[in-house]
This record gives structure tokens, sequence and C-alpha cells, in this order.
């Protein structure tokens, strides 16, 4: 078994940086900032390291992911609008061979049909979604526990 922490890479996609300030009815009222930082609380009493990026911009989504092996063992993503959009976002996800855990604040399947569908849910490891801003922090502790048991099986 390995001495080095896990690193998790924590994606959010486009619009994501309004959090808290516009839709709270159906997004909540915490900040993107707020999240991230309770998600780095969660990470650090976890002993893991957790990165944070947010880009509005498919390609700079699509990058981070294709350099994640070698350097991250596991991502929390909400890709925003693109989760029901892109082909490339989840070719990426399925090309990296890294559990990744698919956020959604919303009950994507209580919205307009539109949301129901996931390019990402059929190549995630796992999907969470109505959960509000705490589903992020219940996909990182989900990830965590099972990257823990697959390196503890080695
Ligand atoms: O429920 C989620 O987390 C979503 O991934 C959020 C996306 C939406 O397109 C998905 O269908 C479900 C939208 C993110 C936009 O976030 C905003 C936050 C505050 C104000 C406006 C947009």
């Amino acid at each position: 078994m390995s001495n080095q922490p896990l690193n998790i890479l924590f994606l959010n996609g486009p619009n994501l940086q309004l959090l808290g300030m516009r839709e709270p009815g159906i997004y909540g009222t915490e900040t993107l900032a707020t999240i991230e930082r309770r998600c780095q609380k969660v990470a650090r009493d976890l002993g893991v390291v957790l990165e944070c990026r947010q880009s509005n911009h498919e390609g700079v989504l699509v990058d981070w992911i294709d350099e994640m092996p070698g350097k991250f063992d596991g991502l929390v993503i909400n890709p925003g609008a693109y989760t029901h959009t892109s082909v490339a976002l989840r070719d990426a996800v399925a090309a990296i061979r890294l559990p990744v855990v698919e956020v959604h604040i919303s009950n994507i399947f209580q919205r307009e049909d539109y949301r129901h569908h996931s390019y990402l849910s059929e190549v995630a490891w796992a999907v969470l979604a109505g959960m509000g801003s705490e589903g992020y922090e219940w996909g990182l502790r989900a990830l965590v526990r099972k990257l823990q048991q697959s390196t503890s099986e080695e």
C-alpha cells in the first residue's frame, strides 16, 4: 500500500460560479467558494488532497480530465449544462479509467425533460442528484471510501 495521500479533482462546469447569487430556489444559497471550503475541510479530515477548479468552457474541462492519469486518483464533477449535451466530456471520463462521481445539486429527474438524460452517467462510477450542495460532500466521502477500499485490496 502506498503512503502517498489520495489526490482528488473537484470540477464544476458552466455557470456554477453563480451559485448563491441567483436562483436560490433551485440551487440554494451557498456560494461555490463556501462549498469548496467545506469540501476542503472534509478532505483534510479524510487525509486526502483536494484540488478545486471551475470552468465555463467545455474544452478546458476536457483538458483537465484528460490530464488526470498519474496526477489524480478520482474525480468529483458537476458538469452543469454540459451534462445534457457533451459527448466530449463523456469520452474524456470514459478514457481516464478512474472512478468519477457525478453530482447535481438539483434532482434533474424532477425538472425539464431535457435534463433527464446525462451523457456522463453511463460512464460515471456513481451519480448523486437532488441533495442540494451537500451532495458534493457525500460524493467526495463515497469516492474516498471506494479508493481506500481498492488500495487496500492491492
Ligand atoms: O443541479 C445541478 O447541479 C445542475 O448540474 C446545474 C446546471 C444544470 O444545467 C443541470 O441541469 C443541473 C446549471 C448550473 C447553473 O448554475 C447556476 C447557479 C446559480 C444561478 C444560475 C445558474
